[in-house]
């Protein structure tokens, strides 16, 4: 019996047949994930594999690492079989050579042999390829089969097979699609579960953990931390301790992954009470007039970065109605005054990651040699910049948020006085944050949501509210 699912070897064999074709020659060396100790050995933190490896292999167990070998076409799994030690504590598990000939690889191999291969291959003056690693365990490994000093492993990674994974990675396939679908519908049922079971006296824990509940429910797991607070002007604020207080809102931003570790990732922003208050209300409005103007404008070809400056002028327009700002929207944009108000990107791809492949490097995922990513505040956490094309699969999420020490150390500067009306801006310190966020894939006309929709109106928010707490 496996204990993970796989799509069909077909697709795993696939997609290393292409990959093959992208590099000319070497090995390519694809490390899963080991077990990772919280607090003593023994006491690991839930295992997750590398999805780099889950995409080219499918394999969800600790402790394997893959070698392509490019010039010979061969394909090798190592791994250790279990001891009876293993199986008494953690129960059985197919060989790895059965499991390897579930996703079409033949040849299997001890773990430890990995080393005289790798040293082998380098002997001869062969290119071992391999990813940026982010797990330390990993970077020693690395250190240790390639006589390369830790610090130094990072500069010799293989931008070729980067690009290759992402340009394979970033167009996800019908079977991945479903499994993202299937994901995102868990992440609504996690929204909804949030806007169900809040009441005015309840600490943000109690609301995380039934939020949480949907996510195990759903037969994976939450794809990262999730954000519930009455302090939503922190944008990652994991902090679950406040009381929640007729007046203030909710920002919930939590997604689920499943039981193949496809992610979903949404927000929600709903008042505590049955009602918005109208200055909840209107700052509510702008962000969701960003919102669907943003998601009418996606479609293959446009740059997300345009996207990206459009949502931007929203928000500044939709403020100066408010008299919140002043002067031409697309002139304060262009020199960063927005991010007063909007100080992260527009979205992200999402797939196997909750924010995919950001481990290969941003400027690779969102980027390209031509489109770099801007260094100015506010602008330079769009983590997504490029042209989009049909099969990207992305999040759309604007917000405003009032972050009372930006708020007064850009006052003391006068900074951007010409398009900040800060004696209003004032009143607004104690507002806290508003963010709505959908998962889309790009096709080849446009763009459609994934997953069920989640009330966002302020009339169905308000609605869901109101029949809760009657
Ligand atoms: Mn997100």
């Amino acid at each position: 019996m496996m204990h993970f699912r796989t799509f069909s070897s077909a697709t795993y064999i696939n997609r290393r047949k292409v990959l093959k074709t992208k590099l000319p020659s070497g090995i390519i060396l694809l490390l899963g994930n080991h077990e990772a100790p919280m607090n003593y050995k023994d006491n690991t933190y839930q295992f997750r594999q590398d999805s780099n490896f889950l995409y080219y292999f499918g394999l969800d167990i600790s402790g394997l690492a893959a070698i392509i070998d490019l010039d010979s076409g061969e394909e090798i799994i190592y791994g250790t079989e279990l001891t009876i030690d293993d199986i008494v504590w953690t129960g059985p598990l197919p060989s790895v050579q059965d499991m390897a000939a579930s996703i079409g690889v033949t040849v299997t191999k001890d773990f430890s042999e990995i080393t005289e291969f790798i040293s082998k291959s380098r002997q001869k003056g062969r290119s071992v390829h391999f990813l940026a690693p982010y797990r330390h365990d990993n970077i020693a490994r690395l250190s240790y089969w390639l006589d390369i000093p830790i610090h130094e492993v990072h500069n010799h990674t293989s931008v070729s097979l980067i690009k290759s994974v992402i340009s394979q990675r970033s167009i996800k396939e019908a079977c991945e699609i479903e499994e993202i679908n299937n994901a995102v519908n868990t992440t609504a049922n996690m929204h909804t579960a949030a806007m169900k079971f809040a009441r005015p006296g309840m600490k943000e824990y109690e609301i995380a953990a039934a939020v949480h509940q949907e996510a195990l429910k759903g037969g994976g797991n939450i794809s990262f931390s999730t954000i519930l607070t009455v302090k939503g002007e922190t944008l990652h604020n994991h902090f679950h301790g406040n009381t929640i207080k007729e007046g203030q809102m909710v920002l919930c931003d939590a997604g689920a992954e499943t039981d193949m570790h496809y992610a979903g990732d949404m927000t929600c922003t709903f008042p505590v009470g049955k009602k918005f208050t109208s200055r909840q209300r209107e700052i509510y409005q702008i962000v969701l007039d960003t919102h669907e103007k943003a998601v009418f404008n996606l479609k293959p070809g446009i740059s997300y970065k345009s996207v990206y400056l459009h949502a931007c002028e929203n928000i500044f327009n939709g403020l100066k109605s408010l008299n919140i700002t002043k002067g031409d929207a697309a002139e304060a944009v262009a020199l960063g005054a927005h991010a007063m108000f909007f100080q992260c990107g527009l979205g992200h791809m999402m797939g196997l990651d909750v924010h995919d492949m950001e481990d290969l490097g941003e400027q690779y995922v969102g980027y390209t040699d031509h489109i770099k990513k801007s260094t100015q505040f506010g602008m330079k956490s769009l983590r997504l910049g490029r042209e989009l094309e049909p099969g990207f699969v992305l999040t759309v999420e604007p917000g405003i948020y009032f972050i009372p020490t930006l708020i007064d150390m850009w006052r003391a500067e006068r900074k951007f006085s010409d398009f900040i009306n800060y004696e209003r801006l004032e009143l607004y310190k104690d507002f806290s944050g508003i963010r709505i966020e959908e998962d889309f894939v790009i096709t080849t006309s446009g763009s459609q949501l994934l997953g069920r929709s989640v009330p966002k109106s302020i009339a169905e928010v308000e609605a869901i509210r109101a029949d809760v707490l009657s």
